[in-house]
């Protein structure tokens, strides 16, 4: 089989980017407005913060080599969803869900092309967020962009878990049973946090 030119490639990339550069502008300003409106709602804004990020070439790469992805513009188009990714932190657990429907609810015609909750079905490491997958035109285009909606524990948990193990080619199975245990301890510790705010504001 012929070697993929990754230099030519990723001039293409480069290219390739920009749509979902647009994208993920529009995705961000939504997700602010809808903040803004939900700030002067009787529950207030369920999320504190908000990150956005484009995949770089070399996760690009990692990624079609590890899902068996042709390392070409047209598969990597057609096949990764989330080269434009936007990530909700919400203070607490229950803020996701309240995000995910106000979200649904303020698409403006924007259609939804995947969802994956690993809140209620954590991946068996311990992974938890709330994944969808939005169409968003990028005149005269649509790209999908992936929003990912989890609480700061379960941000805690991933950021170090993404490099300890996720992306760590030398992670071993003693490191995955230690951060799984991890993951169990933060939901016990983010259970507290949700009862305490329960008992103090009962009607939040
Ligand atoms: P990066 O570097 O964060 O962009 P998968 O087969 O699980 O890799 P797929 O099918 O593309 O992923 O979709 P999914 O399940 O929605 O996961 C996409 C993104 O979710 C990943 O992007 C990660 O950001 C995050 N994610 C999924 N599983 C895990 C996990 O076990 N640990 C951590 N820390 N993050 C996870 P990338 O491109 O893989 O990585």
């Amino acid at each position: 089989m012929e070697e993929p030119n990754l230099e030519a490639l990723r001039s293409q990339y480069e290219i390739l980017k920009i749509d979902y550069e647009c994208a993920l502008r529009t995705v961000d300003t939504l997700v602010t407005n809808l903040c803004e409106k939900m700030r002067t709602t009787k529950g207030g804004c369920p999320f504190n913060s908000t990150k956005n990020r484009i995949k770089d070439f070399e996760s690009v790469v990692e990624k079609c080599t590890r899902k068996g992805i042709p390392l070409e513009i047209d598969a990597i188009r057609d096949q990764i969803t989330d080269i434009a990714g936007l990530r909700i932190i919400c203070p607490f657990k229950d803020g996701i869900y309240k995000t995910r429907d106000a979200l649904f609810n303020s698409l403006l015609g924007l259609s939804v092309l995947e969802t994956k909750d690993y809140v209620m079905s954590p991946k068996e490491n311990g992974y938890k967020s709330y994944h969808v997958v939005l169409s968003v035109p990028s005149t005269p285009v649509f790209v999908p962009v992936e929003i990912q909606i989890r609480s700061v524990y379960m941000d805690a948990w991933a950021t170090c878990e993404h490099t300890l193990c996720y992306k760590n080619p030398d992670s071993t199975e003693e490191a995955t049973k230690v951060l799984k245990a991890a993951a169990d301890k933060i939901e016990e510790i983010e259970e507290i946090m949700e009862q305490l705010r329960k008992n103090k504001n009962p009607a939040k």
